[in-house]
Protein backbone atom coordinates (compact mmCIF):
# COMPACT_ATOMS: atom_id res chain seq x y z
CA UNK A 1 0.00 0.00 0.00
CA UNK A 2 1.54 3.06 -1.04
CA UNK A 3 2.34 6.27 1.34
CA UNK A 4 -0.51 8.42 0.33
CA UNK A 5 0.99 11.46 2.02
CA UNK A 6 4.13 11.22 0.74
CA UNK A 7 2.64 11.20 -2.62
CA UNK A 8 1.17 14.45 -1.24
CA UNK A 9 3.98 16.50 0.03
CA UNK A 10 5.99 15.16 -3.09
CA UNK A 11 3.35 16.78 -5.10
CA UNK A 12 3.06 20.00 -2.72
CA UNK A 13 -0.61 19.28 -1.43
CA UNK A 14 -1.34 19.92 1.60
CA UNK A 15 -1.45 17.06 4.51
CA UNK A 16 -4.47 17.73 7.12
CA UNK A 17 -3.28 15.36 10.29
CA UNK A 18 -5.49 14.25 13.11
CA UNK A 19 -3.96 13.86 16.28
CA UNK A 20 -4.95 11.25 18.54
CA UNK A 21 -4.27 10.99 22.41
CA UNK A 22 -7.66 9.53 23.36
CA UNK A 23 -6.54 5.71 23.90
CA UNK A 24 -9.68 4.49 22.12
CA UNK A 25 -9.84 2.57 18.71
CA UNK A 26 -13.55 3.43 18.13
CA UNK A 27 -12.65 7.00 18.62
CA UNK A 28 -9.58 6.87 16.10
CA UNK A 29 -11.50 5.28 13.96
CA UNK A 30 -14.28 8.20 13.88
CA UNK A 31 -11.47 10.36 13.15
CA UNK A 32 -9.75 8.49 10.86
CA UNK A 33 -13.15 8.43 8.72
CA UNK A 34 -13.52 12.20 8.94
CA UNK A 35 -11.62 13.14 6.21
CA UNK A 36 -7.92 13.36 7.40
CA UNK A 37 -5.25 12.46 5.32
CA UNK A 38 -3.13 11.46 7.99
CA UNK A 39 -3.74 10.21 12.19
CA UNK A 40 -1.08 10.56 14.48
CA UNK A 41 -1.33 8.15 17.75
CA UNK A 42 0.08 9.53 20.25
CA UNK A 43 2.41 7.84 22.70
CA UNK A 44 4.18 10.54 23.82
CA UNK A 45 1.18 12.56 25.75
CA UNK A 46 -1.32 10.17 24.57
CA UNK A 47 -3.16 8.61 27.90
CA UNK A 48 -2.30 4.91 26.60
CA UNK A 49 0.28 2.66 25.79
CA UNK A 50 0.97 0.07 22.69
CA UNK A 51 -1.37 -2.60 23.26
CA UNK A 52 -4.29 0.03 22.92
CA UNK A 53 -1.63 2.06 20.23
CA UNK A 54 -2.39 -1.20 17.95
CA UNK A 55 -5.85 -1.30 18.05
CA UNK A 56 -5.83 2.36 17.24
CA UNK A 57 -3.55 1.91 14.21
CA UNK A 58 -6.08 -1.04 13.14
CA UNK A 59 -9.05 1.22 13.21
CA UNK A 60 -7.09 3.98 11.20
CA UNK A 61 -6.67 1.16 8.58
CA UNK A 62 -10.29 0.84 7.84
CA UNK A 63 -10.10 4.41 6.65
CA UNK A 64 -7.93 6.03 3.60
CA UNK A 65 -5.80 8.38 6.41
CA UNK A 66 -1.89 6.89 6.50
CA UNK A 67 -1.37 6.43 10.11
CA UNK A 68 1.80 7.85 11.86
CA UNK A 69 2.82 7.57 15.35
CA UNK A 70 4.27 9.49 17.82
CA UNK A 71 6.76 8.13 19.85
CA UNK A 72 7.92 9.26 23.16
CA UNK A 73 10.92 9.64 22.41
CA UNK A 74 14.12 8.19 20.55
CA UNK A 75 14.67 4.95 21.54
CA UNK A 76 14.72 2.14 18.45
CA UNK A 77 13.47 -1.12 20.32
CA UNK A 78 10.45 1.10 20.60
CA UNK A 79 10.54 3.06 17.08
CA UNK A 80 10.41 -0.52 15.55
CA UNK A 81 8.16 -1.96 17.45
CA UNK A 82 5.35 1.07 16.13
CA UNK A 83 6.46 0.20 12.27
CA UNK A 84 6.36 -3.69 12.80
CA UNK A 85 2.40 -2.45 14.00
CA UNK A 86 1.44 -0.68 11.06
CA UNK A 87 3.19 2.71 11.53
CA UNK A 88 3.71 4.33 8.06
CA UNK A 89 5.69 7.39 9.61
CA UNK A 90 7.50 8.00 13.03
CA UNK A 91 7.61 11.56 14.59
CA UNK A 92 10.09 11.40 16.99
CA UNK A 93 9.82 14.43 19.99
CA UNK A 94 13.15 16.54 20.94
CA UNK A 95 15.39 15.54 18.10
CA UNK A 96 18.08 18.55 18.21
CA UNK A 97 21.09 17.15 16.42
CA UNK A 98 22.06 15.95 13.29
CA UNK A 99 23.44 12.51 14.93
CA UNK A 100 20.24 12.22 16.41
CA UNK A 101 18.17 12.49 13.00
CA UNK A 102 20.31 10.04 11.98
CA UNK A 103 19.75 7.71 15.04
CA UNK A 104 15.92 8.29 14.14
CA UNK A 105 16.54 7.36 10.29
CA UNK A 106 18.68 4.45 11.03
CA UNK A 107 15.68 3.12 13.46
CA UNK A 108 13.21 3.71 11.04
CA UNK A 109 15.15 1.97 7.82
CA UNK A 110 16.22 -1.87 7.14
CA UNK A 111 19.29 -2.65 6.21
CA UNK A 112 21.51 -1.44 4.46
CA UNK A 113 20.36 2.15 4.99
CA UNK A 114 19.50 1.71 8.59
CA UNK A 115 18.88 -0.75 11.79
CA UNK A 116 15.49 -1.75 12.17
CA UNK A 117 15.09 -5.67 12.79
CA UNK A 118 12.94 -7.76 10.47
CA UNK A 119 9.50 -8.79 11.89
CA UNK A 120 7.11 -6.67 9.94
CA UNK A 121 4.43 -8.08 11.48
CA UNK A 122 1.03 -5.94 10.99
CA UNK A 123 3.43 -3.89 8.43
CA UNK A 124 3.17 -6.51 6.18
CA UNK A 125 -1.16 -7.40 6.60
CA UNK A 126 -1.65 -3.16 6.20
CA UNK A 127 1.54 -2.73 3.84
CA UNK A 128 0.47 -6.07 1.67
CA UNK A 129 3.15 -8.56 -0.30
CA UNK A 130 5.74 -5.86 -1.01
CA UNK A 131 5.67 -4.31 2.45
CA UNK A 132 9.25 -5.23 3.28
CA UNK A 133 10.82 -4.38 -0.21
CA UNK A 134 9.06 -0.67 -0.27
CA UNK A 135 9.65 -0.14 3.09
CA UNK A 136 12.36 1.87 3.01
CA UNK A 137 10.95 4.31 0.54
CA UNK A 138 7.42 4.42 2.49
CA UNK A 139 8.21 4.79 6.42
CA UNK A 140 8.68 8.02 6.79
CA UNK A 141 11.30 9.19 9.83
CA UNK A 142 9.81 12.83 11.17
CA UNK A 143 12.24 14.24 13.59
CA UNK A 144 10.20 17.30 15.69
CA UNK A 145 11.69 20.42 15.84
CA UNK A 146 10.75 22.02 19.15
CA UNK A 147 14.30 23.13 21.35
CA UNK A 148 16.53 25.45 21.07
CA UNK A 149 19.56 23.39 20.08
CA UNK A 150 17.26 21.96 16.86
CA UNK A 151 16.85 25.76 15.67
CA UNK A 152 20.91 26.41 16.00
CA UNK A 153 20.99 22.85 14.29
CA UNK A 154 18.17 23.24 11.88
CA UNK A 155 20.66 23.14 8.53
CA UNK A 156 22.58 20.04 9.77
CA UNK A 157 19.39 18.45 10.47
CA UNK A 158 17.43 19.40 7.38
CA UNK A 159 20.13 17.79 5.34
CA UNK A 160 20.30 14.43 7.01
CA UNK A 161 19.68 11.65 3.99
CA UNK A 162 16.38 10.05 5.01
CA UNK A 163 14.84 13.14 7.04
CA UNK A 164 11.31 13.02 4.96
CA UNK A 165 9.84 16.36 6.37
CA UNK A 166 10.26 17.69 9.90
CA UNK A 167 7.74 18.71 12.35
CA UNK A 168 7.42 21.55 14.49
CA UNK A 169 6.01 21.32 18.36
CA UNK A 170 5.26 25.29 19.22
CA UNK A 171 4.85 24.39 22.57
CA UNK A 172 7.86 22.98 23.50
CA UNK A 173 9.82 25.64 21.59
CA UNK A 174 7.80 28.25 22.99
CA UNK A 175 8.97 26.49 26.74
CA UNK A 176 12.72 26.33 25.45
CA UNK A 177 12.79 30.17 23.45
CA UNK A 178 10.25 32.01 25.76
CA UNK A 179 10.44 30.51 29.05
CA UNK A 180 7.01 29.74 28.63
CA UNK A 181 4.01 28.61 26.85
CA UNK A 182 2.21 31.99 27.43
CA UNK A 183 1.62 34.28 24.74
CA UNK A 184 2.95 36.25 23.30
CA UNK A 185 5.28 34.08 21.15
CA UNK A 186 8.05 36.74 19.59
CA UNK A 187 11.26 34.85 19.70
CA UNK A 188 9.67 30.83 19.06
CA UNK A 189 7.52 32.45 16.17
CA UNK A 190 10.40 33.88 14.55
CA UNK A 191 12.46 30.75 15.02
CA UNK A 192 9.57 29.00 13.37
CA UNK A 193 9.90 31.33 10.45
CA UNK A 194 13.35 30.81 10.52
CA UNK A 195 12.81 27.00 10.70
CA UNK A 196 10.35 27.06 7.40
CA UNK A 197 12.58 29.04 5.33
CA UNK A 198 15.90 27.06 5.95
CA UNK A 199 13.36 23.85 5.44
CA UNK A 200 12.13 25.17 2.22
CA UNK A 201 15.83 25.90 0.67
CA UNK A 202 16.87 22.32 1.13
CA UNK A 203 13.17 21.38 -0.49
CA UNK A 204 11.93 19.15 2.97
CA UNK A 205 8.76 19.76 4.40
CA UNK A 206 7.59 21.32 7.74
CA UNK A 207 4.41 20.08 9.69
CA UNK A 208 3.12 22.18 12.94
CA UNK A 209 0.84 20.80 15.37
CA UNK A 210 -1.81 23.92 16.14
CA UNK A 211 -4.21 25.21 18.64
CA UNK A 212 -7.44 25.13 15.94
CA UNK A 213 -8.88 25.08 12.20
CA UNK A 214 -8.07 28.73 12.14
CA UNK A 215 -4.54 28.74 13.27
CA UNK A 216 -3.87 25.62 10.65
CA UNK A 217 -5.52 28.03 7.75
CA UNK A 218 -2.63 30.64 8.84
CA UNK A 219 0.04 27.80 8.70
CA UNK A 220 -1.09 26.30 5.32
CA UNK A 221 -1.52 29.66 3.53
CA UNK A 222 2.51 30.33 4.99
CA UNK A 223 3.68 27.50 3.02
CA UNK A 224 4.01 24.95 6.16
CA UNK A 225 2.93 21.46 4.35
CA UNK A 226 1.44 19.18 6.95
CA UNK A 227 -1.20 20.88 9.47
CA UNK A 228 -2.63 19.28 12.78
CA UNK A 229 -5.46 21.64 13.59
CA UNK A 230 -5.69 20.43 17.89
CA UNK A 231 -5.88 17.21 18.95
CA UNK A 232 -9.12 14.49 19.41
CA UNK A 233 -9.91 15.86 22.83
CA UNK A 234 -9.63 19.46 21.71
CA UNK A 235 -11.84 18.70 19.71
CA UNK A 236 -14.24 17.06 22.13
CA UNK A 237 -13.71 19.09 25.07
CA UNK A 238 -14.57 22.48 22.63
CA UNK A 239 -17.62 21.20 20.66
CA UNK A 240 -18.82 20.10 24.39
CA UNK A 241 -18.13 23.52 25.85
CA UNK A 242 -19.42 25.28 23.10
CA UNK A 243 -23.00 23.32 22.92
CA UNK A 244 -23.36 23.97 26.84
CA UNK A 245 -22.81 27.73 26.29
CA UNK A 246 -25.52 28.03 23.59
CA UNK A 247 -28.07 26.09 25.73
CA UNK A 248 -27.50 28.44 28.70
CA UNK A 249 -27.63 31.32 26.15
CA UNK A 250 -30.22 33.55 28.05
C1 LIG B 1 4.49 20.78 21.08
O1 LIG B 1 3.83 21.78 20.73
O2 LIG B 1 5.49 20.83 21.81
C2 LIG B 1 4.07 19.49 20.63
O3 LIG B 1 4.76 18.52 20.86
C3 LIG B 1 2.77 19.41 19.88
O4 LIG B 1 2.29 18.15 19.82
MG1 LIG C 1 6.31 18.85 22.21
Amino acid sequence: RANTIKQRLANGDAVINAWLSIGSSYSAEGMAHAGFHSATVDLQHGMFGFETALQMLQAISTSPAIPLVRVPGLEPTQIMQVLDAGAYGVICPMISTAPEAEKLVSACKYPPVGTRSFGPSRGLLYGGPDYVAKANETIMAIPMIETEDAVTNIDAILAVDGVDMIYIGPNDLAFNLEGSVGFPRTKSESAISHILKQAQAQSVPVGIFCADAEEARRRLDAGFAMVTPANDFGHLIRSGTAAVARLLEK
